[in-house]
Formats: C-alpha cells, sequence, structure tokens
C-alpha cells in the first residue's frame, strides 16, 4: 500500500482528483511510489468523503442534464476523442505508467497504453451497432403484440481499479460505461494514480460535460473505494481486484442493492501434454507465468506437465526464468519489473518461505537478488519455480500474484482436468496439446471463465472475459459489457 502523508521532495509533482469537470488540489496527501527504486514520483490528494459525495452530485447531474440526452453519435464521437487525447498523449501515458508500475516499457507501448485508447474505440463503435431483442407475438384478438428491448443506462456507475494494469483496466470499465450513458466515478489504485490524472485531463480537454467522468483518489477500507461501495447514489459499481475485497464491497453494497461486475484473483492452471508443441508450450508458459512479473491475474502458478516430458520441461522453463532481465524498464532487454510495492513483495516473499516450509524444492530463485545499485531499494524478487508440492500446500492453492510457479507432473487426461480444476478460483486456464479433439474435451472441462488453447493472453476484445467461484461475478467484453452497463427494458406494443 502507498504511504500515506510522507516527508517528500518538493519538486515531486501533485496528482489532483477531479469532479464535476474541474481539478481539486484538496484532500491530505499520500505518496506514490516507484516500484523500481522505492523513490517517490507524486504526491496524490486522497479525496474525502465529502468530495465523494461531490462526486456523485456531479455525475448525478451531468447524467440527467448532459450525458443521457446527448445523441448516441455525438457520446461515441466525444469518446472517440478521448481515444485521440490518449494517443496525442502517447509518450505521457508510458512515463507515467512505467514510473508507477516499473513494468517494462516495452511491454507497455505495445500493450497498455494503446489498449487504454483501443477500449473508448471499441466501445464507441459497439453501442451505435448493437442490437436488442424484438418478438412479435400472437394475442387473442388475432391484432398481435411487438415486444422490443431497450438499453437504459444504470446512471452513476463506479468504477473501482487494481494497480496491475492500471490505464487497461480502467479503461476495460470506463468506456462500456459511458458509451452506455452512464456517467462514472472512478477510482485507480493507491499505487498506480497516475494515468488515471492524465485520463481525467484528456477527458477534458476532448470536451466530455463536466460531471460525466469523475476521479477520486484513495484507499480502499475507510476511504474512496469504501465510500463509493456503499454510497446510495452510485447505481451500479465494476470492480476489478483481489476476492477478499469483492467480499467485503459485496457486503459494502448489499443494503443498496446495486449490480455488481467483479473480476477477481486467480490460482490459474497451465496443463501440458506430452503431444504440445514442446518450444511453443515452453514460450508460452513462459510468459504466462512471468509476464508483468507474474501479476497479471491470467498468470499461470500450477503447471501440470505430462510426466514423459516433465523433467525436461523443468530444466526448460527454469533456463528461461533465469534469462529474465530485471534491467531498467526503458532498457530495451528489460523483461522482468519489480513487485508493485514492498508490502506486496514481502507477501511474496512469505509465500518463497512458506513453500519451503511446506516441502517444495526449489528450482530456481526463491528470494531477493542483490544489484550493488538503487535497485536493491526497490520491490524486484528473484523469478521462482518449484517442484514437489501436495496439491493441498498453501502455496499451491493460494493466489500469490508473483513471478512464480509450482510445476507437477501428471499420468491421465481425467487426472489432469481434476487437478486443474481442484481451486478455489476458476479464471484462466492453458491448455497446450496437438491433439484437436483433446483439446476441445479438456478445454470444456476445465472450471474456468477462460480457456486459452495452445496460446496465452490473446484477446478478442469482444469476448465474454470474466471468472467463476471465486475469481469472479458476471462477463464484460463486446456486448457483455454493454449488457451490465445498461439495463434491458422490454416494451411491449399492442398492435
Ligand atoms: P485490491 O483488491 O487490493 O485493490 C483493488 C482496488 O480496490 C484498489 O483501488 C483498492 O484501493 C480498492 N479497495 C481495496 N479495499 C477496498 C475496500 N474494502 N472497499 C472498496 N475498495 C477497496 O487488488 P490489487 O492488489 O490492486 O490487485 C491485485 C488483485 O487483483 C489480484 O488478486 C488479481 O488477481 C486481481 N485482478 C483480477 C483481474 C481480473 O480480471 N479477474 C484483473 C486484474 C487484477
Ligand atoms: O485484457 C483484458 O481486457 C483484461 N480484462 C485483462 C485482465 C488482466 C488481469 O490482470
Amino acid at each position: 500500500m502507498a504511504t500515506r502523508a510522507r516527508e517528500i521532495a518538493p519538486e515531486v509533482r501533485e496528482l489532483s482528483n477531479y469532479v464535476g469537470g474541474r481539478f481539486e488540489a484538496t484532500g491530505s496527501l499520500f505518496d506514490d511510489i516507484m516500484p523500481v527504486n522505492g523513490a517517490p514520483v507524486a504526491r496524490v490528494h486522497e479525496a474525502d468523503e465529502a468530495l465523494v459525495d461531490a462526486a456523485v452530485e456531479a455525475a448525478r447531474g451531468a447524467f440527467e442534464g448532459a450525458w443521457r440526452p446527448l445523441p448516441v453519435a455525438e457520446r461515441c464521437a466525444l469518446l472517440h476523442r478521448v481515444a485521440d487525447g490518449i494517443e496525442a498523449r502517447f509518450d505521457e501515458f508510458l512515463a507515467a505508467e512505467v514510473a508507477d508500475t516499473g513494468k517494462p516499457a516495452q511491454v507497455a507501448r505495445q500493450i497498455d497504453i494503446p489498449r487504454g485508447a483501443a477500449n473508448f474505440r471499441l466501445f464507441a463503435d459497439l453501442f451505435k451497432t448493437a442490437g436488442t431483442d424484438c418478438f412479435e407475438m400472437d394475442t387473442p384478438d388475432g391484432r398481435g403484440a411487438l415486444n422490443y428491448s431497450v438499453r437504459e443506462p444504470h446512471g452513476v456507475v463506479g468504477v473501482i481499479a487494481p494497480w496491475n494494469l492500471p490505464l487497461l483496466l480502467l479503461t476495460w470499465k470506463v468506456a462500456p460505461a459511458l458509451a452506455s450513458g452512464n456517467t462514472v466515478i472512478a477510482k485507480p489504485s493507491e499505487e498506480t494514480p497516475a494515468t488515471a490524472t492524465l485520463l481525467a485531463e484528456v477527458m477534458d480537454a476532448a470536451g466530455v460535460p463536466p460531471g460525466v467522468f469523475n476521479l477520486v483518489h484513495g484507499f480502499g477500507p475507510d476511504s474512496a473505494g469504501e465510500w463509493l461501495s456503499r454510497h446510495p447514489g452510485i447505481d451500479a459499481l465494476t470492480f476489478t481486484g483481489e476476492s477478499r475485497t469483492g467480499a467485503a464491497i459485496m457486503r459494502a453494497a448489499a443494503d443498496t442493492v446495486k449490480p455488481l461486475s467483479f473480476e477477481l484473483g486467480g490460482k490459474n492452471a497451465a496443463v501440458i501434454f506430452a503431444d504440445a508443441d514442446f518450444e511453443a508450450a515452453i514460450e508460452g508458459t513462459t510468459r504466462s507465468v512471468f509476464a508483468n512479473c507474474g501479476q497479471v491475474c491470467l498468470c499461470s502458478e500450477r503447471v501440470y506437465v505430462e510426466r514423459p516430458i516433465f523433467e525436461r520441461f523443468v530444466e526448460a522453463l527454469k533456463a528461461q526464468a533465469e534469462a529474465l532481465v530485471p534491467a531498467d524498464p526503458w532498457d530495451e532487454a528489460c523483461t522482468l519489473g519489480p513487485l508493485i510495492s514492498a508490502e506486496h513483495r514481502a507477501k511474496v516473499l512469505g509465500y518463497y518461505d512458506l513453500a519451503r516450509d511446506e516441502g517444495a524444492e526449489v528450482v530456481t530463485g526463491g528470494g531477493v537478488r542483490r544489484f550493488g545499485d538503487a535497485r536493491d531499494s526497490g520491490s524486484y524478487v528473484e523469478p521462482t519455480i518449484w517442484t514437489g508440492l501436495d496439491d493441498s500446500a498453501r502455496a499451491a492453492r493460494e493466489e500469490i500474484f508473483g513471478p512464480v510457479c509450482h510445476i507437477a507432473p501428471f499420468d491421465a487426461e481425467d487426472e489432469a482436468v481434476a487437478r486443474a480444476n481442484d481451486s478455489d478460483y476458476g479464471l484462466a486456464t492453458a491448455v497446450w496439446t496437438r491433439d484437436l479433439s483433446r483439446a476441445h474435451r479438456v478445454a470444456r472441462r476445465i472450471q474456468a471463465g477462460i480457456c486459452w488453447v495452445n496460446c496465452w493472453f490473446l484477446r478478442d476484445l469482444r469476448t465474454p472475459f470474466g471468472g467463476v467461484k471465486l475469481s469472479g461475478i458476471g462477463r464484460e467484453g463486446g456486448l457483455h459489457s454493454l449488457n451490465f452497463y445498461a439495463e434491458q427494458k422490454n416494451i411491449c406494443v399492442k398492435l
């Protein structure tokens, strides 16, 4: 968690809230820390409860007075201008995201920032073309009736976002919420407030009417996150983050019975059959375990490998892990960033110790590498691979969210499926095989919202995205998002 109100150098910039079309530089300050070296990069104004109330009021006024009455074509054109604005300030977004997360700049350049713009374009275009149901029915008098449904926005939507893909995941929710005609109050993670603040500037410059997009900075409990969750003026809430936080939000939101969309944690399995394209499976599993330093909800932390290739696979993945380069994120050679914070590093290292206590054999990593430079004050950990854990071990069952996996051998398809499904979570699975029938069969039997076959994190933004079990509630993506951000109302006309 970011530290509150620390003494820092005066040249460090301040990040404001954005409410009713005004940048509000009020409220106590907390530090935005760079995970590469532990130094502050910004001071952030924490919204107090009165400012959250003001944001809700501004969003309500803008919903009724400006956004809902706007013709759909104009609304969608404005969202394209937001995408243009992100692209025009691409380098600033990139610098802000890299400073806040420490992720390799080449990754943020190829994925995070382009997706920030693409999310607005996708949902603006989709809303203009999305159809709804229409049914003709018979009536006893023979005249018949016509049913058609229309999409009605909820009103004011709260968006609470995590730190791992800050701009990508925030805009993944803000864009469809706005395209559907809602106004929005967004709360980015306290760890990564910078690109959300730039987004507010882009909204402002694009001419999005005051109050349509509001930004409040802060924390979870007893701060903006909790206040938004229980606010009676928030009509729907979308949340991405830990499953435990989702449960807390659900409790806070219960009294106001608002629609909730939850994208939560995972303990994802990769299943590699002996007939897989070995090199492709190694390359894909390297990404699915170590991408973003293991801080992607879709990352594989449990890897099941068919016994004939088990030892070769372990050796090859070990070599890949040891070849990762924890350089300066702006160095094109960098392939491994730090964890997001010292607090998160302590959690991950706690699991490194726990796994040893639970009997893991450490294939590689398991600790902290010393660099002899500023990175030693950052949140780096060694990429780590274990074998030898029982499936019941906590390190093999609980989400760690770091650059780590456990690899276990299996002997039969049924066994692999049963062990992959033996989890409280159900977000994503990657299956590697050349046998097409088996690929389909296993994919159908896997208990998860997403099953990749011979690939990982290949995204078509129109597809349903979400998890089962502790991994979430609902689906977003394409029309699935529109179905969350608007209620369909049926209109029945007697002819
Ligand atoms: P987190 O749950 O700690 O925080 C997420 C957001 O919730 C932050 O903005 C935080 O301030 C806020 N928050 C925290 N406590 C709150 C409370 N009691 N009430 C309201 N808001 C509260 O998650 P994180 O550490 O930022 O992100 C990592 C987690 O997110 C991992 O578990 C990861 O799997 C999950 N995640 C899931 C997906 C997905 O699509 N399923 C995507 C990304 C991340
Ligand atoms: O690509 C996406 O749209 C998405 N929601 C990715 C989630 C990644 C989780 O960390």
